[in-house]
Parts: structure tokens; sequence; C-alpha cells
């Protein structure tokens, strides 16, 4: 019988998902995953720590299951006895969650509250305590109410997603006061990196550029441009989502990098790191526009470095040259001004980037 602590991850096959796994594993925990069935494999981000299940050493389980799913939510957790979970699954596309918000909702929102529902009986039943960490996410701030944003911020939500991050957030805090949980809320700024899934801002630009160079593309088509973001690298936050869960007592904290760059400095930086300017290339498209935008938004990370000891490690324009060298490299090209930095940070990330040159994503 293994002493390895047991963690069990929702969203576990997301990009967060990927690099926290990487990080417990490292750190000798027992890693369970919740993944959904899907038609196709959906397990690309994690498949390099897969390893056969009947191998009793396997130090990583998946099983199938679903936000929307309560009782199977039960079922897993009575069966592998966590001592820590981590709730990262979503459906986390703000523009989509417009279009979907009945599903959004129920996901993000019902979704943790059934987690909470499960982990309370579970903690009553047995006295085994469980610490909780709830993905919360800097949209929750919306039209934002002060400048930077800390813990202390009000909300103001404009979206579907980010109203049930609202609620997934205040659930957790009742759980907490209510019934004695161990429950932490991140409130995590924009996090990207080569694994970013193709559809966000970031991601869809570098993996643009990759095609342009190679050929393929000829346009990129974007939304609104002038939009603000704090943007980090994700390995670094997933730090603060463990740390979080290893301090005497739960709290809620921000997880920023403190600076703020327009989309349009985003395009600047990529496109220059392969000698190309960005409006040769881009185009507008209204489709990407949202029925109501998040206009700027910058973190305040000051007690998540003073509490945690958190500090991120690869700069904003280390982190777009990073993953416009990704992409190039999925398609066997590199930049010519690749630093050995970058080199250096490709080579500790790229393992997993999926070759998605010939698929459509919009
Ligand atoms: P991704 O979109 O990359 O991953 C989302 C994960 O959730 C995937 O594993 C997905 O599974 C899973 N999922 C989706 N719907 C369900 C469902 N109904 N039941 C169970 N699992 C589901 O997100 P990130 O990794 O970027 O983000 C992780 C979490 O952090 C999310 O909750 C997100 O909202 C939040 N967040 C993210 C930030 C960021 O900048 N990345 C910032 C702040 C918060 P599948 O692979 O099958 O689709
Ligand atoms: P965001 O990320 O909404 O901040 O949510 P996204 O990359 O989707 O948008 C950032 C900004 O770019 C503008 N934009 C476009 N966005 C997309 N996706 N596609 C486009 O073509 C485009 N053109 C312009 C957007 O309008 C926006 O202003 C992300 C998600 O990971 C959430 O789950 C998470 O909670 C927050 O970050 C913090």
């Amino acid at each position: 019988m293994s002493n390895a602590k047991v963690a069990l991850l929702t969203g576990i096959t997301g990009q967060d998902g990927s690099y926290l796994s990487e990080l417990l594993l490292d750190k000798g925990y027992q890693v369970h995953g919740i993944i959904r069935r899907t038609s196709t494999f959906n397990t690309d981000r994690i498949d390099h720590l897969y390893t056969d299940p009947h191998n009793p050493e396997a130090k990583l389980r998946l099983h199938y299951g679903d936000l929307t799913d309560g009782t199977t939510i039960r079922r897993i957790l009575e069966a592998i006895q966590p001592v820590e979970i981590y709730n990262l699954g979503a459906q986390s596309h703000v523009r989509v969650s417009f279009d979907s918000p009945e599903y959004t909702v129920d996901a993000v929102g019902m979704g943790t509250l059934r987690l909470l529902e499960a982990i309370r009986d579970y903690q009553q039943r047995t006295g085994i305590q469980v610490r909780f960490y709830q993905a919360g996410s800097s949209e929750m701030f919306g039209k934002v109410q002060d400048v930077p944003q800390q813990e202390t911020t009000p909300f103001y939500p404009r979206s579907p997603y980010a109203c049930a991050k609202v609620y997934a957030h205040w659930q957790t805090v009742n759980y907490r006061e209510s019934y004695d949980l161990f429950a932490s809320n991140g409130i995590l700024f924009n996090h990207e990196s080569p694994r970013r899934g193709e559809t966000f801002v970031t991601r869809k630009i570098t993996r643009a550029i990759a095609r342009i160079v190679a050929g393929t593309q000829d346009k990129l088509y974007l939304g609104n441009i002038d939009s603000k973001r704090d943007w980090g690298y994700a390995k670094d936050y997933v730090r603060a989502m463990w740390a979080m869960l290893q301090q005497d007592a739960p709290d809620d904290y921000v997880v920023a990098t403190g600076e703020t760059h327009e989309v349009k400095e985003f395009l600047e930086i990529a496109f220059g790191y392969v000698n190309l300017n960005w409006q040769d290339y881009v185009a507008f498209d209204e489709r990407y526009l949202r029925p109501a935008e998040v206009d700027l938004l910058i973190g305040d990370p000051t007690k998540a470095e003073t509490q945690l000891g958190w500090k991120p490690s690869v700069s904003f324009e280390e982190l777009v040259h990073l993953m416009v060298e990704a992409d190039l490299s999925v398609l066997g090209l590199s930049s010519p001004n690749q630093s050995d930095r970058i080199k250096q940070l490709l080579a500790s990330d790229m393992a997993l980037v999926r070759d998605t040159n010939g698929r459509t994503v919009d």
C-alpha cells in the first residue's frame, strides 16, 4: 500500500490540468483525473504522463465522469479517497458561454456545488479532511471596480461564464464558513502556454503565425484587439494552486503578473519575432466580438507573493516568444531570433504540443 498523497483533478485534460499533473507527480502524489467520454481521444496533453493502469506502480489514473453528473463524482470521491481536490473543469471559453449559457453555468456553477456537496458528505461521514481548490477567474472582476484588482475588489461579471465563476467562488467561501471545509479560491488572471486551447486569442495568434510562415494561411481574423489582459505563463500558475492547499488555513488569492498588455501588443511582439508586421495579416471579423467585453484586467499579486511565496518566472515577451516558437516547431520551423532562454523553456514544455496544422479551429 502506497503512502503517496492522493489528489483528484477535474479538468485534467485541459491546459492547467496537464501542468498541475506534472507538478503533483513530481512531488510524489498519486494523481486521479476525471475525463469526459468523447468519440475521439482528448488526452493529448497528459498522454506523456500516462502508464498502463494494470501496473500497480501507475501514479496517474483516469476515471470517466462529468461535472454535470453528481452521482459519478460522489462515486469517484468515495473510491479514491483524495486528500486534495483541484476543480479545474469548465467550459472555459468566454465567447462560447454567450452561445451556450445554460450548459456553461451547469458545468461551472452547479458543477462546483456538486463537488462541494460530495466533499461535505464525505468529510462528515469519514472525518477525513479534504482540501479543495476552486479555479476562479479574473473574469469575475469584469467591468473593473478597482485598478489593479485585488482579493477585496468587488466582482462585476460580464458573461455567463463569469457569472457562473462568481457563483462558484461564493459557494466555495460559503462551504468553508458553514462546514469547516478547507476550501480556497484562486482568482487567476489569464495564463497561457504552448498547450493553450487553440481558440483563445494568444494561441490563435501564435498558431496562425506558424501557418503564415509555413505558407498555409494568409489572413488571421480577430475581434476586439484593444482589450487589455494580464497574461502569465500557465506552468507558473499551477505552482500557486498547489501552494494554496499547503497553507495552514484556507483563503482566497489573486494570481497575476501585475502587468497589462493590449491584444495589439501581443500581435506586435509575436509577429515581430518572425520579422513580420501584424498589420499585413490581421483582419477584423465581428463574429469574434462579445455581447459585453471586459476591457481591462490587471491583477495585484501582493498577497500571493507574500503569503504563498509565489512569483512568476517568465516575462510577457518570453511567453509570447515561447508560444510562437512552439507552434513553429510543430511544423518543423524555428524563428531566426530564437534565444538560448527560449530554447530552454521550449525543451521543458514542448513534449505534447499537438500538430493541429490541418485541423479546423476558429
Ligand atoms: P481548458 O479549457 O484548457 O480545460 C478545461 C478542462 O475542463 C478540460 O479538461 C475539459 O475537458 C474539462 N471540462 C469541460 N467541461 C467539463 C465538464 N462538463 N465536466 C468535466 N470536465 C469538463 O481550461 P484551462 O486549463 O485553461 O483552465 C482550467 C480552469 O481554470 C478552468 O476552470 C478555467 O475556467 C479556469 N481559469 C483559466 C484561466 C486561464 O487563463 N487559463 C484563468 C482563470 C481561470 P475536455 O478536454 O474533455 O474538453
Ligand atoms: P479571455 O481569453 O476571454 O480573457 O478568457 P480570450 O483569449 O478568449 O480573449 C482575450 C481577449 O482577446 C479578445 N479577442 C479574441 N478572443 C478570442 N478568443 N478569439 C478572437 O478571435 C479574438 N479577437 C479578440 C477577446 O475579446 C478578449 O478581450 C480567458 C479564459 O481562459 C477564461 O477561462 C479565463 O477565466 C480568463 O481567460 C481569465
